[in-house]
């Protein structure tokens, strides 16, 4: 050492100067600036190294052994207050809360009542041995009318009210087009639900425009009323309980040869045909409620599919998705399906 004042000992006070400043940081902006006042490119030590060049020799190397020494201590205390600032803020946000509560969960989202009454009525009908069939929304004259015996001037095509796009092309007004679809390509035995969205030229409180369907058929030799009845009941049961009644009245459709209609015992009185005092809403005193249409497959659909009605026979029935939920749910406005009111969707959570 040349002692007194040198470069050297300049630089080792900045250590002094720097490590006490350095301790009373109490915050990382006053950290910050410390570390450019001191180690930054234009702060002190750089101002102190830059005289270097225009020293004598021997205290030139001091003085640079003396900085680089100085760079590293400074560069170590100064980590060393940030790590504790750190250290300090995690304890001060410790203290300002309880961290062994447990997280709020996030909301989660549930099926539509629709999307899960079709899941529950596919599935009884998988079970069964049922496929599960799905097609266009778009179809054909053919398909919609033709193959399932409605003759161009049956009344039953003004009935229906389509919503035709072309002359030729239409929006389906049920899921039967899928079925002569799976009879055209799947030879008997077979059987299939179809479900989806149908529409029709109707809107008002208890007619949507666009309604969901599950259809329904079985082919094969020997199909008789006896097998769709046994079938039907069994389902109806599945869905609505085994304490259900179940009932088939005679009806009409063009696809279907004889024709019914299965009504259910009221499930909001029991089949009791009031609630206390009041006549039954639902059932309107009857004690019964509609729920399905079905019947023996037209020869003439048969025929339309290539398969010999001398040979093969099949029932075939049909019903609305939103009409099983209302029953089921108690479920009183048919608007409550497509307003997507989330009050009303998480209910079914
Ligand atoms: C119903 C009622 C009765 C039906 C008929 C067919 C087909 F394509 F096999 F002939 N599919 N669905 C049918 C029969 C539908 O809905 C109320």
């Amino acid at each position: 050492m040349s002692g007194g004042h040198t470069l050297a000992t300049e630089i080792e006070g900045l250590v002094g100067e720097c490590e006490s400043l350095l301790g009373q940081a109490s915050s990382f902006e006053a950290l910050e600036a410390l570390r450019v006042e001191f180690l930054g490119r234009k702060g002190r030590l750089a101002a102190v190294m830059s005289r270097l060049p225009g020293l004598e020799p021997e205290e030139r190397r001091q003085a640079g052994a003396a900085a680089n020494k100085v760079k590293d201590t400074l560069g170590a205390l100064y980590l060393k207050r940030q790590d504790a600032l750190a250290r300090q803020a995690e304890t001060a946000m410790l203290a300002a809360f309880d961290a062994t509560l447990p997280g709020r969960a996030p909301a989660a989202g549930s099926l539509h009542p629709i999307t899960i009454v079709t899941g529950e009525i596919c599935t009884v009908f998988r079970e069964l041995g049922f496929d599960v069939v799905t097609g266009p929304e778009i179809e054909t004259d053919f398909y919609n009318f033709e193959a399932l015996n409605f003759p161009p001037e049956h009344p039953a095509r003004d009935m229906q009210d389509t919503l035709y796009i072309t002359d030729a092309t239409l929006l389906r007004t049920h899921t039967s087009p899928l079925q002569i679809r799976t009879l055209e390509s799947t030879a008997p035995p077979v059987a299939a639900v179809a479900p989806g969205k149908v529409y029709r030229r109707d809107s008002d409180l208890t007619h949507s425009p666009m309604f969901h369907q599950i259809e329904g058929f079985l082919v094969d030799r020997e199909v008789s009323m006896a097998d769709l009845r046994g079938v039907l009941t069994y389902f109806l049961h599945a869905i609505f309980g085994r304490d259900t009644r179940v009932r088939f009245r005679p009806s009409f459709f063009p696809f279907t040869e004889p024709s019914a209609e299965a009504d259910i015992s009221c499930v909001i009185c029991a089949g009791s045909g009031h609630a206390g005092t009041d006549t039954c809403r639902v059932c309107k005193g009857t004690g019964w409620v509609e729920i399905l249409g079905c019947g023996m497959i037209d020869p003439n659909v048969l025929a339309a599919v290539n398969l010999d009605p001398e040979e093969y026979s099949g029932f075939a029935f049909g019903l609305g998705v939103e009409r099983v939920a209302m029953l089921k749910y108690g479920i009183g406005d048919l608007r409550l399906f497509f307003e997507n009111d989330v009050r009303f969707l998480a209910q079914f959570a």
